[in-house]
């Protein structure tokens, strides 16, 4: 299995076993490099794997998690994508361990991990993503930009092929990490166990009294009673349409409805774009961790 990885993909042929060991790698160096962020480089990974794959258009067909073209300066240099290095050289030991595993698998699988490590739902997948040249950079402004409304989240989401119930569901993920001042210009995270995957996003937005922070940073909302949470105006717009709200509600009530949609809408988001020759019933459900 030795020598450049785009030999052996087509020599070694990797089994469900193979994947469970990149992902068990994955999962050590979580626990073993926690001295980042909140202590976790979980949602910077959750963060790769929805931008590797969030570029995708449904019309022509470009875009998405196959190719892991973020790798190259054009689309890595986008500003939506700023503070990603970190995630994408998280995993170099990881590739260098397993150089039979495309960066465009790695990256998902990772995201994959990086959710049901940090006691989110099981998120099945599976492989088949082939890397590709810069030639497949997709150009800057396929990802969202968080000072915009329920129409910008509907044209960037719907681009993709999602409905409004799915892009709720996805914004659930927002539980997870924050925002740097160094890399979107926003501050702080969104709830109070950034590194812990539940539906607390959801119940916050309805619950805590949401008011503009007032700095000299980009336009965000704080929490009024502990000014130590945010929300994106993109964030925002979920509750001040109806036809999101309604989803909001659902999500803050029921955590085991919001798990459910949430893994079928991110398996959705993680296989954009991909050339598969294989099934969805042979995705993978990747053991959990133990502790
Ligand atoms: Fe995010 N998102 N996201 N996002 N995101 C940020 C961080 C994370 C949007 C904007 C931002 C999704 C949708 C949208 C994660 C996961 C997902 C940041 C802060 C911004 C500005 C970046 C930084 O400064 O470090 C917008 C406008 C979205 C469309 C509405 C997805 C649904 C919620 C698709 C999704 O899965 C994660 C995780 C982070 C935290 C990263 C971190 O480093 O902690």
């Amino acid at each position: 299995i030795k020598g450049s990885s785009g030999e052996t993909q087509g020599i070694f042929k990797a089994t469900k076993d193979d994947y469970q060991k990149v992902y068990d790698e994955i999962a050590r160096l979580l626990v073993d490099k926690d001295d980042y962020d909140d202590g976790s480089y979980g949602p910077v990974l959750v963060r790769l794997a929805w931008h590797a794959s969030g570029t995708y258009d449904a019309a022509t067909k470009t875009g998405g998690s196959n190719g892991a073209t973020m790798r190259f300066a054009p689309e890595g240099d986008h500003g939506a994508n700023a503070g990603l290095k970190h995630a994408r050289d998280f995993l170099e030991p990881v590739k260098a361990k397993f150089p039979w595993i495309s960066y465009s698998d790695l990256w998902t699988l990772a995201g994959v991990c990086a959710i049901q490590e940090m006691q989110g739902p099981i998120i099945p997948w599976r492989p088949g993503r082939q890397d590709r040249d810069v030639a497949f950079c997709t150009p800057d402004g396929r990802l969202p930009d968080a000072s915009k409304d329920q129409n910008h989240i509907r044209a960037i989401f719907g681009r993709m092929g999602f409905d409004d119930r799915e892009m709720v569901a996805l914004s659930g993920a927002h539980s997870l990490g924050r925002c740097h001042t160094d890399r979107s210009g926003y501050d702080g995270p969104w709830a109070f166990s950034p590194t812990v995957m539940t539906n607390e996003y959801f119940r916050l937005l309805m619950d805590e009294k949401w008011g503009w922070k007032k700095w000299n940073g980009p336009a965000q909302y704080e929490d009024q009673s502990t000014k130590s949470l945010m929300m994106l105006p993109t964030d925002m717009a979920l509750i001040k349409d109806k036809e999101f709200k309604k989803h909001v509600e659902r999500y803050a009530k029921d955590s085991q409805v919001f798990f459910k949609e949430f893994s079928d809408v991110i398996v959705k988001l993680f296989e954009l774009g991909v050339p598969f020759e294989s099934t969805p019933e042979d995705r993978i459900s990747f053991k959990v961790s133990d502790d």
